[in-house]
């Protein structure tokens, strides 16, 4: 039998489980399409003209790449048309973008890390784009790109979609609307996504960490205790050697946990504390969080779960310890005996 279709994976989840209404259906598969767009972009790499600096800053700072810029278009101009969503915030936007009046306003909202891990761009190392679907409230103030920041203000549990592409040898798409976890593959000769996996599993137990050792004295006690604990292997209180990888792009080290297992820590540590972090809440935490528990995982930020938290900013950042449930809960209760 031919491997089902993003489409009628979505058309069956919706007979099965009237999970996933006609609209956020067709919402779901113009974010595919926009990530193949981008995934079209991305591969022509120096003979598009699409690498190196934008010469801007976006909201949070950081120097912008050409490809940041254009892959946050490509989902804007996707998206705007349709009729399914209300607005969209984007990690490269400080205000929202509102669907502009010539639309048909939806009932949803979305948002973006367009391209995440961008510093691994020009050095053709894996990258992806972050997406996480909110209801619109009714009661929504959209007047202005102002305003319309606090329909935004949702927590994690309120997410009724959620997932990422991952441009590495193979473009996949990873997807929960909220049973459970399932994976395509894009077939490129066709232009579509072709279903490879669903009820995708964590492992509850891992023996493989990723983190950024450089930060390491940067550390709260918890995490410095835990990692040490790692590194002691065998000899040490976990009984067992353990693995170290940190690609530097979110989405192929929580991807690769996914697939595998692992715990991916990007903790609080005194450089980003000012910040509240370095990852994003609405549209790298959350998105990740969703997909990593909708795959039996686990998601804190060591001192909660990351689902709950009620967002106080758009752009608010927050630290992110997810992956095989034993592990997170492990270094949590070490938060948890610290405090
Ligand atoms: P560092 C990419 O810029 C990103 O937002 C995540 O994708 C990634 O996990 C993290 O930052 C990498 O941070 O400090 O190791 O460069």
């Amino acid at each position: 039998m031919a491997r089902p279709t993003l489409s009628r994976y979505l058309v069956e989840e919706h007979r099965c489980a009237g999970c996933v209404p006609a609209d956020l259906n067709f919402l779901i598969k113009i974010v595919a399409r926009a990530c193949l767009h981008i995934s079209v972009a991305i591969g022509k790499g120096g003979l598009g003209d699409v690498l190196g600096e934008a010469g801007s800053d976006n909201v949070q700072g950081e120097a912008q790449k050409k490809l940041d810029v254009l892959s946050n278009e490509i989902l804007l101009e996707a998206n705007e048309w349709g009729g399914y969503l209300a607005a969209m915030a984007s990690e490269e936007m400080e205000l929202p973008h509102l669907v502009p009046n010539r639309f048909p306003k939806g009932k949803y909202l979305l948002t973006f890390d367009p391209l995440d891990g961008s510093s691994n761009i020009d050095v053709n190392v894996s990258i992806g784009t972050i997406f996480s679907v909110l209801k619109c409230p009714d009661n929504a103030d959209l007047s202005t790109p102002e305003a319309a920041r606090q329909a935004f203000l949702q927590p994690g549990t309120a997410q009724v979609a959620a997932g990422y592409a991952l441009y590495g040898p193979t473009t996949l798409l990873v997807l929960s609307v909220g049973r459970g976890v399932a994976m395509f593959t894009l077939d490129r000769e066709h232009g579509q996504f072709l279903l490879t996996q669903e009820n995708v599993q964590i492992p509850v137990q891992t023996k493989e960490f990723a983190i950024n050792m450089s930060n390491q004295r940067f550390w709260e006690a918890p995490v410095q205790r835990y990692v040490s604990e790692m590194l002691a292997g065998k000899e040490g209180p976990l009984g067992k050697d353990y693995n170290m990888r940190w690609v530097a792009s979110m989405v192929s080290d929580v991807h690769r946990i996914m697939t595998r297992g692992g715990i991916f820590m990007y903790p609080m540590d005194e450089k980003v504390r000012t910040q509240g972090g370095k990852l994003r809440l609405m549209y790298e935490a959350n998105p990740m969080a969703f997909l990593v528990e909708q795959a039996g995982g686990a998601a804190t930020t060591g001192r909660q779960r990351i689902l709950d938290i009620a967002p106080q900013d758009l752009h608010q950042r927050v630290p992110v310890i997810l992956g095989s449930r034993e592990e997170v809960e492990r270094v949590t209760g070490y938060h948890q005996g610290a405090a």
